[in-house]
C-alpha cells in the first residue's frame, strides 16, 4: 500500500489489545476476496485477518486491530515475533550473502547451530545434527536415518499423532480429515499404537501408562515383529492432536520397550521443543533420552529451519550424499536460530515458559472448576490447552463450542487456536516475550467467551 504509513513491528510495538472494526475488518475482507482468486481453497486460515506488524505479545492487522497473540504462528515465534537478536543477526546475514547451498560451499553458522543442538539435546553419547527446511522434512529424515542405521523398514506411531503433510509424514499422522482424505495411497510400513491419553483412557488415568505400554509391546511383538521395526516415533506432548500430555511414566516405558528390542526412539519435538514447555526439550520432563530428536518451528524464530539431532553412530550410518537439500540450513535461517538461542539465554526464557505455564494452569484450573464444559486442562509451560465437552458428564467432545469460543475470542482481540482429533480443544501458545499483563488480559477474554457461550457466570 504505497503512501500508507505502516507500524514498525518488533518489541517497540504498543502492547495493547485493541479492536476497532468487525473481525475480519474491511481491508482484510478485501484481501480475502483477492485471495480467493489467487490461492486454492485448500489453504485455510484460523483467523483470516491480514497482518501488518507483530512483536512482543501482539499481532496488528491491516485494519488497525491489535490482537493478543496466544498462537505464536503455531509455536514458532517462541522468543517473540521479530525478537531483537533474531532480526539483527538475520539482517546482517542478508547483507553478507543469502545462499550458497551447504552442499556446494559450507559456511560456519550451520556448524554453530549444530554445535548448539548437539550440546543441548538430551541424547546419550556423542551427537550429530543435520539441518533441513521444515518439521515434516525433519521427521522424514529421522525415519530415513533410522532405517539406514537399523536395516529395518517399520515405523510405529500413535493415535492422535501429527507429523506433517508430505507423503510419509501424512501417513504417520493419525487424523484423516483434513490431512489425509483423498490423498492416498499412503506410505507403507507405518503401524499405529494407542496413545496414553489420560483424560480419555477407558479404564481411567491411573492405569493409562501401563496399559498403553502393554499395548505397544503387544503390537511390536505379536503383530509387526520387533525386528521389522526401525523406530518408534512419538511427540512428547502431542501438538495438533490436542496437547495430550502422555500419562506420567509412559514415555519412559516406551524408551525401555524400544531399548529391549533394538528399536530406535525418535522424539518429535517440532512443536514442543526449544524452550516452549519450560525445558529446552519436552522429553526432559520425563527424563527420557531418545536416539533421535526432530526440531523445527521455534528453532529459527520464524525463518524456515528444521533439524534432526541424534546419536553419532546412527547419524553417520547414512553415506555421503544421502542427506541434504538445496535450501537446507539456509544461512539466514541459521543466523536467526543463533539469535533464538541468544534470546533464550539472555532473557532466561526457559524459566519464563515455566512462569507462563503456572499462570495459565492456575487460571484455567479455576475456570474448569466453575464451568463443567471445561473437561480437562493440561500442558506444560507455554503449551497449555483446555478440552471442551458436553456438560452431561460423558466427556463427549464439543467441537462446536470450541469453534464458538475461538470465534468470540477473535472478535474480542485474542488469537487462540483449536486442535484435537475431535476439534474440541483450545490451545494456548503465547510467545515467551508476552507481558504478564497481556497474558492475564488474554485469559480474562477467554474466560468471558467461555462464560457467554456456556451461560455460566465465570467472572
Ligand atoms: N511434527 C509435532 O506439530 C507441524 C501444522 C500446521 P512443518 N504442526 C503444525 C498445519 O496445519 O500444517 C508439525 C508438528 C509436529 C511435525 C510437524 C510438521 O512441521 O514445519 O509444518 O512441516
Amino acid at each position: 500500500m504505497p503512501g500508507v504509513s505502516r507500524p514498525a513491528g518488533g518489541p517497540g510495538l504498543p502492547q495493547v489489545r485493541r479492536v476497532v472494526s468487525e473481525i475480519p475488518g474491511p481491508r482484510s475482507r478485501e484481501l480475502l476476496a483477492r485471495q480467493r482468486g489467487l490461492v486454492p481453497a485448500g489453504v485455510g486460515a484460523a483467523l483470516p485477518v491480514f497482518v501488518e506488524a507483530a512483536g512482543g505479545g501482539v499481532i496488528v492487522d491491516v485494519d488497525g486491530n491489535s490482537f493478543i497473540d496466544f498462537g505464536s504462528g503455531i509455536a514458532v515465534t517462541t522468543v517473540g515475533n521479530s525478537a531483537r537478536a533474531v532480526a539483527k543477526r538475520a539482517a546482517a546475514q542478508l547483507r553478507r550473502f543469502t545462499h550458497t547451498c551447504f552442499l556446494v560451499n559450507p559456511y560456519e553458522s550451520y556448524l554453530d547451530v549444530c554445535e548448539k543442538l548437539n550440546e543441548l539435546a538430551p541424547i546419550p553419547g556423542e551427537r550429530r545434527t543435520v539441518l533441513v527446511n521444515s518439521g515434516a522434512e525433519a521427521v522424514e529424515n529421522a525415519v530415513k536415518i533410522a532405517r539406514s542405521a537399523t536395516g529395518r523398514p517399520g515405523v510405529v506411531v500413535f493415535d492422535h499423532a501429527f507429523h506433517g503433510r508430505t507423503l510419509l509424514t501424512m501417513s504417520l499422522t493419525a487424523k484423516n480429515t483434513p490431512y489425509k482424505q483423498g490423498f492416498g495411497p499412503f506410505a507403507p510400513e507405518v503401524h499405529r499404537a494407542p496413545m496414553a491419553y489420560p483424560y480419555r483412557w477407558p479404564t481411567g488415568p491411573e492405569r493409562c501408562a501401563e496399559e498403553a505400554a502393554s499395548a505397544l509391546a503387544d503390537l511390536l511383538d505379536r503383530q509387526v515383529g520387533a525386528d521389522n521395526v526401525a523406530a518408534v516415533l512419538i511427540e512428547p506432548i502431542q501438538g495438533e492432536g490436542g496437547f495430550v500430555v502422555p500419562a506420567p511414566g509412559f514415555l519412559g516405558r516406551v524408551a525401555e520397550i524400544c531399548r529391549g528390542r533394538g528399536i530406535l526412539l525418535i522424539v518429535d519435538e517440532v512443536q514442543s521443543g526449544i524452550a516452549r514447555t519450560g525445558r529446552m526439550f519436552a522429553c526432559e520432563h520425563e527424563g527420557v533420552r531418545p536416539d533421535l530428536i526432530t526440531t523445527a518451528k521455534g528453532l529459527a524464530g520464524g525463518l524456515p529451519l528444521g533439524a534432526v539431532t541424534g546419536r553419532a553412530e546412527l547419524m553417520d550410518a547414512v553415506p555421503a550424499g544421502g542427506l541434504g537439500g538445496t535450501f537446507s540450513g539456509n544461512p539466514v535461517a541459521c543466523e536467526a536460530a543463533l539469535g533464538v538461542f541468544e534470546e533464550i539465554e539472555t532473557h532466561g526464557l526457559v524459566d519464563r515458559a515455566r512462569e507462563i505455564g503456572d499462570i495459565m494452569l492456575a487460571f484455567l484450573g479455576g475456570l474448569a472448576r466453575r464451568c463443567p464444559a471445561v473437561g480437562d486442562v493440561r500442558g506444560r509451560g507455554a503449551m497449555v490447552a483446555v478440552e471442551l465437552v458436553e456438560p452431561a458428564g460423558d466427556r463427549l467432545p464439543d467441537p462446536g463450542l470450541a469453534a464458538r469460543v475461538a470465534r468470540r475470542c477473535h472478535e474480542d482481540g485474542l488469537l487462540v487456536l483449536t486442535a484435537g482429533s475431535y476439534g474440541n480443544v483450545l490451545r494456548f501458545l503465547p510467545p515467551l516475550s508476552i507481558t504478564d499483563a497481556l497474558l492475564e488480559e488474554g485469559l480474562s477474554v477467554l474466560a468471558e467467551a467461555v462464560g457467554k457461550e456456556t451461560d455460566v457466570a465465570v467472572a
